[in-house]
């Protein structure tokens, strides 16, 4: 049976959300942040050395990092949903969007929290990182302007991992600047297994930045 470690307010939602759209049987064990620090409890660190969330296990194996755990999962249960076949033409475009969610879009977003916490120590770095985060979701803007979803017409498991970094541009009212992502996030939100995931899961109240 698969297990999934979920992490409140974690990018955990979206192997959370993921499993309810692939309808495989699962087993969710809840870990709390600590109401200070934010971190993962201590306890994570005993199914994976990194402590973090999102991780599963499913039987002898232990699958850590989202689009890993994405990629395994939809690969093992998906029986060719929601990932394209090695042949597909959009089969390029869905890998791009299932790295750049961590690979490149996450990290000026990092950069804003952790800048945030210097507090005026930290305005000299600020104009770069936000023409970073400009730079990222502009692109983004004018991808989902053409089609969809991510990949295509068609929702896959890149719209899912790119999710997350939707759920944070919104949160820091970001999204306003960018009707197409909006407009995204909100078709996503209307999928009935994030709805799904979210009752499950509880709701996603990420830290602004
Ligand atoms: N790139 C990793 C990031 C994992 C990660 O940093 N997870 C956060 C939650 S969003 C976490 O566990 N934070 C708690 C901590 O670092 O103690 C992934 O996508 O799985």
């Amino acid at each position: 049976m698969i297990k999934l470690h979920h992490l409140n307010n974690s990018r955990s939602h979206r192997v959370l959300w993921l499993l309810e759209e692939l309808g495989t049987p699962y087993e969710i064990v809840h870990h709390k942040r600590d109401a200070t620090t934010r971190l993962a409890p201590p306890e994570l660190k005993k199914i994976h050395p990194l402590g973090k969330s999102p991780v599963i296990t499913d039987g002898t194996q232990t699958v850590a990092e989202s689009g890993a755990i994405i990629e395994y999962l939809t690969k093992t249960y998906g029986k060719g949903k929601f990932w394209p076949a090695d042949s597909a033409p959009n089969w390029v475009a869905h890998t791009h969007w299932m790295h750049f969610a961590e690979g490149s879009a996450m990290l000026p977003f990092m950069l804003a929290l952790y800048v945030g916490m210097l507090g005026e120590g930290g305005a000299p770095l600020k104009p770069r990182i936000e023409s970073e985060i400009a730079n990222h979701l502009a692109y983004m803007e004018e991808t989902i302007g053409k089609h969809d979803y991510f990949a295509g017409k068609d929702f896959t498991a890149a719209d899912i991992q790119m999710s997350f970094i939707l759920e944070i541009a919104d949160r820091g009212g970001r999204l306003k600047d960018y009707p197409n992502l909006a407009g995204l996030l909100k078709r996503l939100h209307d999928r009935p297994a994030h709805q799904r995931a979210i009752e499950k899961g509880g709701p996603l109240e990420l830290t602004r930045r």
